[in-house]
């Protein structure tokens, strides 16, 4: 058999088309389903990163599709400029299948859906498809944002030695547990959040995993039904093969390594993750990171 036939992750070496480092390409391949192989005209290449919500979405669902890609980890210094050329915003994830280049991660499964089909990750129902975008954007806006800024103390690049301006982290808290009820209510008596496993518990489950690392993941106690959900998606095999990727990722890029292959000192701020701070009343603190020379804003042109 070829690796191609037993399917997996093979270390993917430099190749001239993408001028990026040893080690921060990764092919993966499809579990063992040539009809999927057959279908697919040109690799799939991600500009990928093993932990971002964003691309851990879009992983997801190639691996629920079954389909074989190329995965850049784009937010690696070496490979920044690659992704500024792919997308100017240099945010993963950016998908590029033949002709087509993809941003944004929405975008992208959208597009993953329409041009392989099933399994859907945006239900056929109209008013189901209604709902799982919502959810979806509920992840990729407040709750995403939320993450982001009660956690940069935590992040393994920046070793960040200050404190979280006072009131920060209890802002995270009481925001996550509004989460939690509305989450709670959505899931009903139902196993996922809109009828099948859709983009809705795809986009919110990176989000609501990481919240163990951090102290604030939701009690069984008063949250028995996201926390029981949580586990159900912890089992399905394209979950599991992701969540293979962050431990993989965490192992590769930071353990026995001098320096961080990413960005260690400043940090990207952008749209709902600034709008949270700011709803917030922290406004000044963020203007004090922006004149210490520690923040970066994205810009699109
Ligand atoms: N709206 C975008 C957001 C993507 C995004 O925020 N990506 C972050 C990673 S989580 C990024 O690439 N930030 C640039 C950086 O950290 O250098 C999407 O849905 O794809």
């Amino acid at each position: 058999m070829t690796p191609d036939e037993l399917g997996g992750e093979i270390e993917y070496l430099r190749t001239r088309r993408h001028h990026v480092g040893f080690g921060e390409v990764r092919r993966h391949l499809p579990r063992a389903l040539p009809r999927r192989v057959e279908r697919q005209v040109a690799v799939i290449i991600l500009y990928d990163n093993p932990f971002s919500p964003f691309t851990r979405k879009v992983r997801m669902v190639l691996f629920w599709k079954n389909l074989a890609f190329e995965s850049i980890d784009g937010l690696a210094l070496s490979t920044l400029d690659a992704l500024g050329a792919a997308n100017p915003r240099r945010e993963v994830p950016v998908l590029v299948d033949g002709d087509a280049r993809v941003v944004n991660s929405a975008d992208i499964v959208a597009y993953l859906d329409h041009r392989y089909g099933s399994p859907l990750a945006l239900p056929a129902e109209p008013l189901r498809r209604i709902e799982a975008r919502a959810w979806e954007r509920l992840a990729d806006g407040v709750v995403d944002a939320i993450l982001h800024d009660v956690s940069i103390w935590t992040w393994p690049t920046h070793h960040r030695m200050d404190a979280p301006p006072p009131g920060l982290l209890e802002a995270g808290r009481r925001d996550l547990q509004t989460l939690f009820g509305t989450l709670e209510h959505g899931l009903g008596e139902g196993d996922f959040l809109c009828g099948d496993v859709s983009i809705a518990d795809i986009a919110l489950f990176p989000h609501l995993q990481s919240l163990k690392v951090l102290g604030l993941a939701p009690e069984p106690s008063t949250c028995p039904r996201v926390c029981a959900w949580v586990e159900r998606m912890r089992a399905l095999p394209f979950v599991r093969r992701d969540l293979d990727v962050v431990r993989r990722g965490v192992a590769e890029k930071f353990r026995g390594r001098e320096a961080s292959p990413y960005e260690s000192e400043r940090i990207v701020w952008r749209g709902d993750r600034l709008e949270w701070l700011f709803v917030n009343g922290f406004h000044d603190w963020w203007a004090g990171e922006l004149g210490a020379g520690r923040a970066i804003v994205p810009r699109s042109l």
